[in-house]
């Protein structure tokens, strides 16, 4: 036992009168929603990343968070596992999810990068055994050291790209050994500064047969978990090639992958992207890509990608409606790709933070439960598309456009606009909330 979280006791549920802050007021593992317990439908994961590895720096100032596991050692490495999994029990949720960069000290070559990692899989693997928290997901950070600054496998350099088939490949062994339900890719450097100085065809092109080089590698060792692609528009690149769904899902279907890969939506690159989250987890589940979440949120305010924790619970039902009428997710879950802000020193504000994320998420999710309950939302939908269920409009998709067309004047067509009732959706969605 380390002393990073002393006297914090582990968090329960004591409902919306709790008298401590150190309570879940909506976060109730084993209350039953819509004939699922609520640990089951939202299957939380705490991102290892910022919540133990980032030390609070910002584009004007250096760390403000001093902790004791900071540093480069196998020693270092294997004491910032154990305040991780004290933060899980403390916490009682079922998963993690991390990088090798979060978890093993970089080495001096890629071989003893490899052994860190190995190491440090080692470890956590006999953690697993003991704690109840599982890897969610594993991933590769390519996009911080400075060989990937032009890409890891857009990179101009097929060096690179060497280097990053040898790292995914470390991380797709190590996620497999520990049990991890997906493997992610997120490609921040898979894009470019200048048209200048880029051959976008290529770098698409390499990006494609990579994404195909995982997936047959996966098949490979018969992993069984879930491929998924994390859009994101820009940031760090200026501008990524996983722009957002609809354009993953463009580029899978360009690769053939539109069957074994899908999607990890974050709330806050939905929004750099110019879209709702919603939007990007309804258009997901119709493209049949939906897989997992990052429920991190932007601030509206600075354009950036904050990665501040959710605390929005009527926003956030909006999104878990669209999650529950895709049916919930299967290997996926709601991880907190998400950072306490750079003033909050303390080891309470790291808990209270994650406290507040699942509060606001279960909260959402509940509302989002009786919005599809109620099924008044579900009639409007029905309602207002039911001419579509006649046989003259169905015969119209069946034709072709002069078809289409003559039922204008074989029926005499005058239509008459009728309301969307926006207003009232939206008033019948805040009595919800
Ligand atoms: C960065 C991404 C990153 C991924 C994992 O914006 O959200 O944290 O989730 O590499
Ligand atoms: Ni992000
Ligand atoms: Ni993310």
């Amino acid at each position: 036992m380390t002393d990073f979280f002393k006297n914090i006791p582990a968090i329960t549920y004591q409902g919306p009168a709790a008298t401590t802050e150190f309570a879940f007021r909506h976060y109730n593992p084993d209350e039953v929603i819509l004939g699922k317990r609520m640990e089951d439908h939202l299957r939380f994961a705490v991102a290892y990343w910022h919540s133990f590895a980032w030390p609070g720096g910002d584009p004007f100032g250096g760390p403000t968070l001093q902790r004791p596991w900071f540093g480069e050692t196998m020693a270092l490495a294997r004491m910032k596992a154990d305040v991780a999994f004290e933060m899980f029990d403390i916490l009682g949720q079922p998963f993690y999810c991390l990088h090798d960069a979060d978890a093993r000290p970089e080495g001096a070559t890629f071989a003893e990068s490899k052994r860190n990692l190995d190491e440090i899989v080692d470890y956590l693997g006999e953690k697993q055994v003991t704690h109840k928290a599982k890897l969610l997901w594993g991933t590769a950070n390519m996009f911080s050291h400075r060989r990937w600054m032009a890409g890891a496998a857009t990179n101009p350099d097929p060096d690179v790209y060497a280097y990053a088939a040898a790292t995914v490949k470390a991380n797709m062994d190590a996620t497999q050994r520990l049990g991890g339900q997906n493997y992610v890719l997120w490609g921040g450097r898979e894009g470019y500064e200048t048209l200048l100085n880029t051959d976008l065809k290529a770098e698409r092109q390499h990006a494609g047969r990579f994404l195909q080089q995982v997936v047959e590698y996966k098949h490979k060792i018969g992993f069984t978990g879930t491929i998924l692609i994390e859009p994101k528009p820009q940031e760090p690149s200026k501008h990524q090639y996983d722009y957002d769904v609809a354009t993953v899902y463009g580029f899978l279907v360009e690769f053939g992958l539109e069957k074994e890969v899908k999607t990890n939506i974050e709330q806050g690159h939905a929004i750099l992207a110019g879209h709702s989250f919603e939007h990007e987890i309804a258009l997901a589940a119709a493209l049949g890509i939906f897989g997992s979440i990052d429920m991190n949120r932007n601030d509206y305010q600075s354009g950036w990608d904050t990665d501040q924790f959710p605390n929005n619970h009527a926003e956030k039902a909006l999104a878990f409606h669209e999650i529950l009428k895709a049916g919930g997710y299967t290997t996926g879950g709601t991880n907190f790709d998400a950072k306490i802000r750079r003033q909050s020193l303390d080891p309470e504000d790291l808990i209270l933070a994650h406290v507040g994320g699942m509060d606001t998420c279960a909260r959402a999710l509940k509302s989002a439960a009786a919005m599809i309950e109620s099924g008044a939302i579900e009639a409007a939908i029905q309602d207002r598309y039911a001419g579509w269920n006649t046989p003259a409009a169905r015969a119209m998709l069946a034709g072709g456009l002069e078809e289409a067309a003559a039922r204008v004047t074989t029926e005499n067509l005058e239509p008459e606009p009728r309301s969307g009732r926006q207003e009232r959706l939206e008033n019948l969605w805040n009595r919800f909330v």
